[in-house]
């Protein structure tokens, strides 16, 4: 037995580390295992401790357990929810044998990994999944370094709480210093049952949404912008049958946001001395929530995303898509706490956390920030498009809409657009539901942006100009990828959906009524481009393959496994389709795949 743990504490002893006493330099001093040293000397801290080893055994439960110091049933690994970190180190063969103590199947999908499709985890595609008493054993050799995580990719199980980070230690030294680092793991807890919330979402549009504009809103709206434009505004939203503050369909309402587990009152503390080098560790391991996150007074330095090295960005605040990770570098001088500020995009709801010297210390938080609009932006992209996808929508109405009500709005984000080449598009194969996309003749240059991109936009409610913020175009290797071919073929998807009645699905039709996967010749190289019709973001995941995000880096051109599409939005990126095959590619908010977007990717 090589597995190190050190989660297997009684529940006293882990409520007494919880309670604060290993939550900065304790761990060594505590005589844990040193599974939480690296091999350059750095420490990491993470409530939950760490497994690592050639062989570790995970146990998948049920339990009670206190989530904001109040009774609750999530699913746990380890004995903890949040589960363990998994630290694994790049070149080793992994061998992770889970144990399903559940009375339903589970399964647990290694969030980035690549790795053989038996061993990735998401139950119908490779894998039959993990029977109620059932031990499955996954081994695969680790073929990457960086910040990744885990998660069940079984019904709506991530929801109680199973997920946990993944730290691989790179075998070279990382194109990055630093002297200590943490995890920080973001993710959205519910009292409420996953399936209570889901028949919520489907039987009453806007549910959780308990921020529609009020009469106090519209007077502010009419001091600001005057009477008709106001009315004129609201009067389009409400012929469209939306609401403009649908940013979030599930929300802080039902929410407790919690960081590694933590609520906001409960305010995990991350220790530092003045000076250091911190690497943070993000992982937005929700199953529904994208967080805004930023540490008042810190600048961050961005050294990763999705567990691949970038060129550092110096930013003050970055937002950060369901189930992406970024990595960033902090140097607090200072002998005093910081404040890990993370909003729910929807401003429903916060998590916190904070980074001291000494435990017990305390910075204020920040000001929370008013919920702002969908404007037109969200409707950007879709100049000259094909909206049938869109069958929820009564497009009469727009046709008559008077368009000098859109002279005063914000059409910042429209304007690197190029809606010419939209025009001309021929949407004719998006009726094909087994192979959307054909070959086409002219493909543009890899690497290049790609039209009707918002790249240089964070996104909805966020504004550039305020401060620092981290967009997609920043984003650029530390080095370039070794496939640098041109695409052979471009393949385009929708991003569709019917909010009124929660469907959700590639090219209008869901993961039920398609007939057939995606194909991807084997070793081709070719470009996808998504196409947002809704008017929410969708943060897309592909299994088993690298997605290069077509941003305008050239031949630093970045890798993710999770690329964030906003509303109206058409992102496209190179993928060298060597894994032979199938794979699951869908939404990873949770409850969109849930209900239908989803679909099979086969490489032969
Ligand atoms: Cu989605």
């Amino acid at each position: 037995m090589t597995t190190k743990t050190t989660t297997g504490l009684s529940l006293s002893r882990r409520q007494l580390l919880q309670g604060g006493a290993a939550l900065g330099f304790g761990a060594a001093t505590l005589g844990l295992s040193p599974a939480w040293a690296n091999p350059w000397g750095q420490s990491n801290t993470y409530p939950q401790g760490a497994v690592e080893g050639n062989d570790i055994a995970l146990a998948i439960r049920r339990e009670t357990l206190a989530i904001n110091r109040r009774n609750t049933r999530p699913i746990t690994i380890n004995g903890t929810s949040p589960g363990p970190l998994i630290r694994l180190r790049e070149g080793q063969d992994a061998t992770l044998r889970v144990t399903n103590l559940l009375d339903e199947p589970t399964s647990i999908h290694w969030h980035g990994l690549i790795l053989p499709p038996a061993v990735d985890g998401a139950p119908g595609i490779s894998f039959a999944g993990i029977a109620p008493g059932e031990t499955f054993t996954y081994r695969f050799p680790v073929m990457q370094n960086g910040t990744y995580w885990y998660h069940s990719h079984s019904g709506l199980q991530e929801q109680l709480g199973h997920a946990g980070p993944i730290v691989i230690d790179a075998a070279e030294r990382e194109p990055f210093r630093f002297d200590r680092e943490h995890v920080v793991m973001l993710t959205d807890w519910t009292f409420e049952e996953p399936a209570t919330v889901f028949r919520n979402l489907k039987t009453a549009e806007g549910y959780y949404n308990f921020q529609e504009r009020t009469i106090t809103d519209f007077l502010a709206d009419m001091r600001e912008n005057g009477f008709r434009e106001t009315a004129r505004s609201r009067a389009m939203w409400a012929r469209m049958r939306m609401s403009s503050r649908d940013i979030a369909d599930v929300t802080g309402s039902t929410y407790t946001y919690l960081v590694n587990g933590q609520a906001p009152e409960q305010n995990w503390t991350a220790l530092f001395k003045p000076g250091e080098r911190l690497r943070l560790r993000f992982i937005n391991g929700s199953a529904m929530t994208y967080f805004d996150v930023r540490i008042p007074g810190l600048k961050m330095t961005v050294v990763a995303a999705d567990g691949q090295p970038v060129q550092p960005v110096p930013v003050d605040e970055f937002r950060i898509a369901v189930a992406e990770t970024y990595d960033v570098i902090i140097t607090p001088e200072a002998e005093t706490a910081y404040t890990v500020f993370a909003e729910s995009m929807d401003r429903s709801g916060f998590a916190r956390a904070t980074l001291a010297p000494r435990l017990g210390m305390e910075a204020e938080m920040p000001e929370r920030r008013r919920i702002s609009d969908r404007g037109m932006e969200a409707m950007g992209a879709h100049g000259g498009m094909d909206h049938s996808d869109m069958a929820g929508m009564d497009h009469s109405d727009m046709a008559g809409m008077d368009h000098s009500d859109m002279a005063g709005m914000d059409h910042s984000n429209m304007a690197g657009m190029d809606h010419s080449n939209m025009a001309g598009m021929d949407h004719s194969d998006m009726q094909d539901d087994t192979s959307p996309g054909a070959s086409k003749g002219d493909l543009l240059p890899a690497g290049t942006a790609q039209p009707g991109s918002q790249y240089d936009q964070a996104g909805i409610g966020i504004d550039p100009d305020e401060r620092r913020i981290l967009v997609y175009r920043d984003l650029k290797a530390f080095r370039p990828w070794p496939d640098r071919r041109e695409p052979e073929r471009e393949m385009e998807i929708h991003l569709t959906g019917n909010m009124e009645r929660y469907m959700w699905s590639f090219d209008g039709k869901k993961f039920s009524e398609v007939n057939g996967p995606i194909h991807f010749r084997k070793d081709e190289r070719l470009r996808l481009v998504l196409v947002n019709d809704t008017m929410m973001e969708h943060p897309i995941h592909l299994h088993g393959m690298w997605m290069e995000l077509e941003n305008g880096a050239g031949e630093l051109i970045p890798r993710k496994h999770t690329i964030n599409v906003k509303p109206g939005e058409r992102v496209s990126a190179l993928i060298t389709a060597d894994a032979e095959g199938s794979w699951a590619f869908h939404c990873h908010l949770l409850y969109h795949m849930d209900a239908g977007m989803f679909r099979v990717v086969k490489v032969s």
